[in-house]
């Protein structure tokens, strides 16, 4: 087993070298190691039995968002979202592909970090998990009743939407940033006018309370450097959000080494009442802006709307609405304590852990206490916002999570270890390594008012001899950790799907219950419903052909048709008329160009088939539903263009 000293020295000698992404070689390890006596009790979930949490992983690339039990690390599902998944047809079928539309056309993929929950007074109410796109800037909401995505939306003249979505303490809003400082609007200039023509913004999308949907409510123009992660504030910083930045030296290449240079970058600090204000008095401008807004409505039909215009507020225009913190040095995450008095800063070549301090950063204000400004905004001075730093606390650090005791617990990415510390005394208090180069971290609630304290999930990107080896490419994995003693106890390693940044967790008693079993076929409105097998039929128009199809346990109706001709754009629009829990069907036909259908009870799902050959075609039942799912299937006949087959169905007499 590799020895964190080892790791740790080898680790510091890449970090000399500038290699920061470098991770030592380690040997293999066989043996499970001291210390997990009575940990294999604490994570065994028994056949048949529940976890007691679930937990949300991001998917990272893979653009999805992945549902986990704790303490078993068991997979659940796997909630499509920004990237089409050909195993629920997400993004093929037509009442799915609206939802993945941008101002940029149709786009199939993005990469998404953060999942953030749903918030009433600073606690996690189960109601809905959002994330952001990074990649093409837009923010998801999925519900925690359906385990669905509901809603995307664009967040127009941003660039890489990387620090977002973190909600405001009562889902007020989702905050958004510009990664990637871009000419805004965008514009054709020489990337060496960065300093004169690259900005970034701020953005706040607020959620309405009842039904979730989300508007842009206002973006703040900020200077161009790189806005990376976020908070907003609770208890009495709420009402703020505080917003990380690296590259404040504005370099364009070798960043690596050119936004190095600086000994302090800043934390943006947004009092977005203020903004409020300012955008109600008038003083934001309207920029030009096109940007998607897309949902599901209660038929579960995606629909695509492009927006256009956004509110934008100059910080000169809003006096107040926004300080610089200095801070040590290419900050990366940015968190918030439960008490919401201390903002805690992941410097990634710090070589503290810096902690600001709400009401001293309110006091600096009424003082004045600043030592300059950038473009306007003014530059509090360090020592006056200090709360304290945390002294050696290992190297890399990046993200900071809480416990209910006033503990802080935060990940060290070149020292691949997490590092607990306390927020009265800011001392070190316990450290264990993981396995290896951690980023986020999760404490179950850490992120609220009142964490639960149980138990912590690490999030490692590299998992050399960990695991059993899968050619070049490895899992990215979870270790959770239980947090309840002085010392932080490795329970188990699990490897996830994609790469995880950030995780949420909720009781599972708090959304168990809620689970939709069936949608209503009663109620469904879907334009292509087939309510019954009497009611299925295929019908012509012109050069489209539309089948009307049902399945039920365990056939389809029609499940032979004729009359479809070369030339035609058939659409089979298919109502699965179950009414019990667990019974999807799926439909695949030979050739697709998209994906199979899978088609949950009470829903009707359409997708489309261009016939490119003659001949007659099988279709099938993709989800073995029963023990004759094997005869779920049927077939299409295609003739040549202007064949005198004509259109003919069968249906149950
Ligand atoms: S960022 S480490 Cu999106 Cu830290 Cu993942
Ligand atoms: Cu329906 Cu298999």
């Amino acid at each position: 087993m590799m020895s964190p000293r080892v790791t740790r020295v080898a680790l510091a000698a890449a970090l000399g070298a500038g290699l920061i992404g470098a991770v030592a070689c380690a040997k293999p390890s066989t043996k499970a190691g001291p210390g997990f006596s009575g940990a294999a009790e604490q994570v065994y979930v028994p056949p048949g039995k529940y976890d007691g949490y679930y937990a949300f992983l991001s998917g990272g690339f893979s653009g999805q968002i992945a549902v986990y039990g704790l303490p078993s690390g068991r997979l659940f599902r796997v909630i499509p979202i920004f990237s089409q998944d050909p195993e629920k047809g997400w993004g093929y079928s037509e009442q799915t592909r609206p939802m993945l539309m941008t101002s940029y056309g149709f786009i199939p993929w993005d990469d998404a970090h953060h999942p953030s929950l749903s918030k009433t007074d600073a606690m996690n109410d189960g109601r809905w998990i959002f994330i952001n796109g990074n990649n093409t800037p837009r923010i998801a909401r999925v519900d925690l009743s359906e385990m669905d995505t509901k809603e995307i939306i664009e967040i127009p003249n941003a660039a890489g939407n990387h620090g977002s979505p973190f909600v405001t303490q009562g889902t007020e809003y989702v905050v958004g940033a510009t990664r990637f400082s871009v000419p805004t609007p965008q514009k054709d200039v020489p990337i060496s006018s960065y300093k004169e023509n690259f900005s970034g913004l701020i953005s706040f999308v607020a959620v309405d309370k009842t039904s979730g949907k989300m508007t842009l409510a206002f973006q703040i123009h900020v200077p161009g450097y790189d806005y990376d992660l976020a908070r907003p504030g609770k208890g009495p910083s709420h009402g703020w959000a505080f917003f990380t930045s690296y590259n404040t030296e504005q370099a364009t290449n070798l960043l690596e080494r050119n936004a190095s240079q600086n000994d302090k970058d800043y934390i943006a600090a947004v009092n977005w009442k203020q903004a409020e204000e300012c955008v109600a008095q008038g003083k934001a401008d309207n920029w030009p802006a096109k940007y998607a807004h897309n949902w599901m409505d209660e038929a579960q039909i995606g629909h695509s709307e492009m927006l256009s215009g956004a509110k934008v507020l100059e910080p000169a225009k809003c006096p107040g609405v926004i300080y610089y913190l200095p801070t040590p040095k290419s900050p990366h995450g940015v968190d918030v304590d439960p008490t919401g008095e201390y903002i805690v800063a992941g410097g990634k070549l710090a070589a503290v852990i810096p902690v600001h301090s709400f009401s001293k950063l309110q006091k600096a204000i009424a003082n004045k206490d600043f030592t300059g400004d950038a473009n306007g905004i003014p530059i509090l001075k360090y020592e006056s916002i200090l709360a304290g730093e945390v002294q050696k606390p290992g190297l890399g650090p990046l993200h900071t999570e809480f416990d209910a005791n006033g503990n802080a617990y935060t990940s060290m990415f070149i020292s691949s270890e997490i590092v607990k510390w306390s927020l009265k005394d800011f001392q070190v208090k316990d450290r264990i390594p993981v396995y290896y180069s951690i980023g986020h971290l999760m404490i179950i609630g850490g992120d609220t008012r009142q964490p639960e304290g149980k138990y912590m999930l690490a999030l490692n990107k590299i998992t050399k001899d960990r695991y059993l080896p899968t050619g070049p490419e490895l899992a990215q994995a979870a270790q959770l950790i239980d947090i309840t003693g002085d010392k932080m106890k490795m329970l188990l390693d699990f490897p996830t799907i994609g790469e995880p940044h950030y995780a949420q967790a909720i009781a599972a008693a708090a959304i168990k219950d809620k689970q939709l079993r069936t949608y209503s076929l009663a109620e469904n409105k879907d334009p292509g419903v087939t309510r019954s097998e009497k009611e299925a039929r295929v019908e012509r128009k012109g050069k489209t052909v539309h089948v009307y199809m049902t399945s039920i346990r365990s056939h389809f109706v029609p499940d032979n048709i004729e009359g479809v001709q070369l030339g035609d754009t058939v659409y089979f629009h298919l109502t699965n008329l179950e009414q019990d829990w667990d019974v999807p069907h799926g439909f695949a036909v030979t050739g697709a160009r998209n994906s199979e259908l899978l088609v949950m009870p009470g829903q009707t799902r359409t997708v489309t088939w261009v016939p490119e050959r003659v001949g007659v075609f099988p279709f099938y039942c993709t989800d073995f539903c029963s023990a004759l799912h094997q005869e779920m299937q049927g077939y299409i006949r295609v003739s040549a263009a202007g064949s005198n087959v004509p259109i003919a169905f069968n249906t149950p007499k």
